[in-house]
């Protein structure tokens, strides 16, 4: 569950009961079905109700929080991918039926998508138990040994046929998201894991594989029909815009390297960037006062140096003859290349980014995606994106 949106509801919830929620029971509810959650929750604050009251309570209220929740970057295109190859796919999550089918009432065009949803309510135990990915395969007439989980919000099972299981939320935290891996695998299923906090790889090794978004997902892997959209290397994606004024990077002397990057503050975008998960993206840059230039960038917290935090960095293919910080650079990024990633050596990381370049300078040649050259946030003076 989210763990913000799930405060927020218990602190409401407690509030009656003249209660306050300091979130010391978070750890404890983890990967526990509602009545489980329930029992340690009532018992912990001594409450004066019993634990389905609770569950009621707490779930109705949790409902009214669903329409604001939003798909995962790349849930949409994924399911639609499979549902319009006929894979039969279905959900499942530690929470009860009735949640799951409200959640995903808000989300255009799932609740076609899905033959089968299993509920921990139609279930003995939650995850990390198998019984839900393994009462999922069975009314899919699915073994799982031949099935997917991909394991996030979003869970497939299933291989040729396989079914969607989606985890509490269709964002959740990456403790959820272990306990689903733990399930997965111990319902004999193959399982690829989606971490939703950055840098946790190493906390997957149960995983068949770790994806650091659904746009890496790469369904042929897992036997499944391999998406259509790329385009010479290149995901498209509905034109999306920051800019502000060029700030200083880290001083890691990319400009030594020959790959300068004219680094943009992340303040105020935090919407804009948890909409699009960190990796390798391109489009086109326009600075103030010199013009428009095809861009290929990073944005992330670049493995190979491990940042502490987040960047995001355009490489603007076009020879300058001095620096231009302070300058107001605009960007309209219109597709996705790769994960970010990790490299053995220097060498290899910017042999990689000039590939980038490549990839990026090509593509951008395509009408799909030159005719953003003459958009007009990349003209305009002022300070801040749209
Ligand atoms: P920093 O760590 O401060 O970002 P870099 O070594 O990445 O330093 O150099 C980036 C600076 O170089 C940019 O802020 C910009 O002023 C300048 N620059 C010159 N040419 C380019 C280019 N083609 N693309 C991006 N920045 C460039
Ligand atoms: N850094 C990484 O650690 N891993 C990457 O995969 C990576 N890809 C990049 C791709 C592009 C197109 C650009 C411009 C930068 C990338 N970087 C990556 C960031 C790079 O490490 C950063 O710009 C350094 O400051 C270069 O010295
Ligand atoms: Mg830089």
């Amino acid at each position: 569950m989210t763990d913000g949106m799930f405060s927020e509801v218990l602190k409401t919830f407690l509030v009656k009961y003249g209660k306050e929620w300091d979130g010391r029971e978070k750890h404890k509810i983890v990967g526990k079905t509602p009545l489980e959650e329930a029992a340690i929750i009532v018992e912990d604050y001594g409450l004066p109700c019993a634990k389905h009251e609770f569950v009621n309570e707490v779930y109705s209220m949790f409902s009214d929080h669903l329409c604001k929740v939003k798909a995962l970057p790349g849930a949409n295109r994924l399911i639609k991918h499979l549902s319009c190859h006929g894979v039969p796919m279905a959900l499942a999550s530690n929470s009860h039926r009735a949640t799951i089918e409200s959640k995903i009432s808000y989300q255009h065009g799932w609740k076609e998508s899905f033959s089968v949803i299993v509920g921990s309510d139609e279930v003995r135990t939650g995850k990390p138990s198998p019984d839900i990915f393994l009462e999922a395969a069975k009314r899919l007439n699915m073994e799982p040994s031949s099935s997917l989980v991909i394991e996030d919000s979003v869970y497939v099972i299933g291989s040729y046929s396989l079914e969607f299981l989606f985890a509490l939320l269709l964002k959740d935290k990456d403790s959820y998201v272990r306990i689903g891996v733990v399930a997965g695998k111990a319902a004999g299923m193959e399982v690829v894991a989606v971490p939703s906090l950055p840098k946790q790889t190493h906390r997957y090794i149960a995983a068949d594989e770790v994806i650091n978004s659904l746009l890496d997902l790469r369904p042929e892997k897992w036997g499944l029909p391999p998406f259509q959209d790329w385009i010479e290397g290149t995901l498209p994606s509905e034109p999306w815009y920051i800019g502000g004024p060029v700030v200083k990077g880290l001083g890691r002397g990319s400009k030594v390297l020959g790959i300068p990057t004219a680094n943009l503050s992340t303040e105020g975008y935090s919407d804009v960037l948890s909409e699009h998960p960190s990796g390798v993206y391109f489009g086109w840059a326009g600075l103030s006062t010199r013009g428009v230039y095809k861009m290929v960038m990073s944005i992330g917290w670049n493995p190979y140096f491990d940042n502490a935090e987040k960047t995001i960095e355009p490489w603007l293919l076009h020879e300058f003859d001095e620096d231009f910080y302070d300058e107001e650079l605009h960007l309209v990024i219109v597709g996705y290349i790769r994960p970010e990633a990790n490299f053995p050596s220097l060498e290899t990381l910017i042999a990689k980014i000039h590939e980038d370049r490549k990839v990026a300078e090509r593509a951008l040649d395509l009408p799909l995606y030159s005719k953003y050259r003459d958009d007009p946030y990349l003209k305009i003076t002022s300070s801040k994106g749209q």
